[in-house]
Parts: C-alpha cells; structure tokens; sequence
C-alpha cells in the first residue's frame, strides 16, 4: 500500500451535529469514550497499512489538531517515509475557503503531486465502520477502474440521503445521483437502493485531469455523476467484499469457559455509519454497547487506535445504604477515571473522567468527559456533552417535552446538553 495516498476531508461545518459541533469540528466529536470520530478512518488506514496521511480540516479545528498532533503523530515514522499532515487551509488558489469535497482535494494538489501516488483514497472524517482499503485497493485494480467507490444497500425510506448508483452485472456504475428526491430502486428488489459511503479511491493520473479540468466542487453532486460517462467507474459492494478478520469471545459455555476464536469475517465487517446528524451519533454509540455489540471495539487484529490519556481506572463504589444494589453499570462503555459511586448506568457510553453519584439512575445515554451527574438525577436517552456538573436531582430525558424548553431535542426524542451547561 506504499503508493496509496489517503486524503481525509475534515471542513465541513457539521451543522447537523450541533449543539456538538459548536466548538469542535465533526471528526474531532468523541465517540465510543475514548475515542475522536476520526480515529475510526485513521485506524482503518494504519490497518490497512497505509502511512501517507493527509488530512483537511476547515473550521474549528484545533481540538482536532490537538488530537491529531498529540495522539497520532507518533505513529508515524519520518525516517521510513511515514506521514501524516494535518493541512491548515491557506487560500493558495484564490480568495475562498474549500467550497466543497472536491474543492478541497483541488486545492491542495500540490501536496499530491509531489508525492505522485498510484492511487488516492478519498475518505470522510466522520464514519463508522471498519474497511479492509488493502482489498479494496485490490478490487479497483482487478476491475482496471479508474475510480472506485464504495457502495452498500439501504432501505429505500433513507436513500435520499445519500449518493445512489445503479450498476451493471459487471458492478460498473451506470447512474449516479446525488441525494434524489425519488431515488432509484435496486432492480428486483424495490426495498433498497445502492447508497455511496463517501469513500473513493481514484487512480491519481485520473484524478489530477479530472480536477484539473473543472471547477466542479463537490465529489457525490458533480464529480462521481460526471465522470461515469467518460471513465471507468466502478462500485464495490462493501457488505460483500469487506473481510475483517479478528478473534472474537464465543459465548461462554455450561462450565462457564470462554472461548478465543479466529473468525475471517467478524460481524462488524458489515457495519457503516455515517454519524452526520445527533439521531444517528446516539445510535452508533449504542451499537457499541450490550452483550453481542453490532460494532467491536475490542478488536486485536484491527485495534482502533487514539490519544491515550492518563487517567486511573475506572472505579465502581457500592452503596451499602441503598434498599437496591447499585454502584455499578450494564451493558455499557466506562472510560478510564470514571467513578460510579452508588449509582447505576445501564447502556450507556461515559467518556473520561465522569462520576456517577449515590442513587442516580444513567439509562440509554452517551456521556462526554468531566461529567458529574448528582444524586438522585435521572438521565434517559441524553446526550451530555464535556465539562457539566449536574445538579442533584435532576431530570434529563424523562420528559422530554419539558426538556424542548431548554435543550436541543432530537426527532427520535434525544436530549443535548451543551457544554458547560451546567457549571
Ligand atoms: P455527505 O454526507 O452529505 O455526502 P459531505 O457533507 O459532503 O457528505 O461530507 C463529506 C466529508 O467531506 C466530510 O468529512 C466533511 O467534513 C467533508 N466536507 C464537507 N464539506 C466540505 C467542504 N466545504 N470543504 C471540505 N470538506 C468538506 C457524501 C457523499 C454521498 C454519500 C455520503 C455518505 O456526497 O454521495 O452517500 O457522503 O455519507
């Protein structure tokens, strides 16, 4: 994969996902506790043994360049020709700011051109899921394509949300539409459509004439639907193709022992999400949680890597006093530094650092760094972001109706508390 070049597109304002994206851009929004939504990608290139990065942020970036610069740098060897560079956006083509995906890519060619790879990985910045991009590099070969791109099947009630492509039996896109109105069908199965992920790979001659040759701005509206009359442009059918392999804990059995086993295709192969509004962050981090999670992040073999931090571990404090037994969590994600002290959480997600008093009750939650949540609070399907110190006895998400009087609530009922909310 040495002459793979990956370019993380990181500027867009991710108004979707505010209260959130306030003052952080969207993949530097935590997720899964410890981790920044743009781990997921750095990782997944890391794994797939890529190590010339490049990635492009816009607005609000420097809780992103903090991580990036603290927490991934030192992956990446100088000496062995390794690199990731975090580009500030600099106006060297003119007086805008990137105007859209492809844009962005344009106005850092140079940076492209001096390395003159085989082929470059275009990725988003704020996805979940875990892609193998060595064998999607191999496929994009195979099909002698000059542009890849990553498509899965979604139910017909959302494909309006994203780019839909209709493929021929050899899986060469044919028609490419960005977020229609009506979108196109699967043939013979009128349920689903053919979404893109936002993930291409170009080969980089082709990409170079192509952004050369427009001004087009953005790669799903303009680009992807232009390029399927001129060249080869071919659909990978990721839930088909995307193999991870990992050891997985078989349920224990009757003598209650538990066993490692290799599996060639772990179950979050088939997982993507795109995390672009607060309805679908609240259900990844969810997916994150309980028995049999839909996604892992306890891989070996495709370890998600982030900055790690030093805080103790985390720490669970009975409560003696209480008629229940609490002082503990279910089916849940506790970071490091966590202390739940007579309290209970119950699939729930806590970032760094989060303390959990006596009698509180934290259900169906996601709960962001340096958090303290009073006694006696109640917290159901909220989203608690850095920095708040709950007052005891409060109620978040219980009455959700009450709660639209102060906070940002979501179509399916999620409750945002901001940052600093509660001082
Ligand atoms: P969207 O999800 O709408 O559609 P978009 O908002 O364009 O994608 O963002 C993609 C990535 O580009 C993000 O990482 C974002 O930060 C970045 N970005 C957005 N605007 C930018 C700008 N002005 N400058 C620089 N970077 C910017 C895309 C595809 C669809 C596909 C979905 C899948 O266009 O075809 O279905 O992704 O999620």
């Amino acid at each position: 994969m040495k002459d793979v070049l990956a370019v993380v597109m990181a500027g867009g304002r991710g108004e979707r996902l505010r209260p959130l994206t306030e003052d952080r851009c969207k993949p530097a929004v935590p997720f899964g506790g410890i981790y920044r939504l743009i781990d997921i990608p750095l990782s997944n290139c890391v794994n797939s043994g890529i190590y010339k990065i490049l990635v492009f942020p816009q607005y609000k970036s420097q809780s992103l360049v903090d991580h990036l610069e603290e927490g991934w740098l030192p992956y990446f060897s100088r000496p062995l020709g390794h690199y990731m560079k975090i580009v500030a956006p600099q106006q060297r083509m003119g007086e805008q700011w990137y105007r859209g995906t492809a844009d962005s890519v344009r106005q850092n060619m140079y940076l492209i051109e001096r390395e003159h790879p085989r082929h470059v990985l275009i990725l988003s910045g704020d996805h979940v899921y875990k892609m193998d991009y060595s064998a999607f590099r191999k496929y994009h070969e195979e099909k002698e394509a000059d542009v890849t791109v990553s498509l899965l099947e979604v139910d017909i009630s959302f494909a309006h949300e994203f780019g839909i492509a209709q493929v021929d039996d050899d899986f060469r896109i044919i028609d490419f539409e960005e977020k229609p109105r009506e979108p196109k069908a699967i043939p013979g199965d009128p349920d689903h459509a053919l979404a893109s992920m936002g993930i291409y790979i170009f080969r980089w001659q082709v990409l170079e004439e192509v952004l050369k040759g427009s001004d087009a701005e953005d790669f799903g509206k303009e680009i992807i639907p232009e390029l399927i009359k001129r060249y080869r442009v071919y659909a990978y059918p990721y839930r088909a193709m995307n193999r991870i392999r990992d050891y997985v804990y078989e349920p224990t059995d009757q003598e209650g022992i538990r066993r490692k086993v290799l599996m060639s295709r772990t179950r979050d192969s088939a997982y993507w999400r795109d995390v672009g509004t607060i309805d679908a962050y609240w259900n990844a981090n969810m997916d994150l949680t309980g028995v049999d999670p839909f996604f892992s992040l306890y891989g070996e073999l495709w370890p998600l890597r982030t900055l790690h931090r030093s805080y103790p571990p985390a720490k669970f404090v009975f409560n003696d006093r209480a008629k229940k037994r609490v002082g503990a969590a279910y089916d849940s994600i506790i970071s490091p530094g966590c202390i739940v002290s007579g309290g209970t959480v119950r699939h729930s997600v806590l970032g760094y650092n989060v303390y959990v008093h006596s009698f509180a009750e934290v259900d169906e939650s996601v709960i962001l760094d340096n958090v303290e949540i009073g006694r006696h609070c109640r917290i159901k399907k909220a989203i608690i972001d850095k920095d708040n110190n709950i007052p005891p006895g409060t109620e978040i998400g219980i009455n959700p109706r009450e709660d639209m009087k102060t906070f940002h609530v979501t179509p399916r009922g999620i409750v945002v508390v901001p940052k600093a909310f509660f001082r």
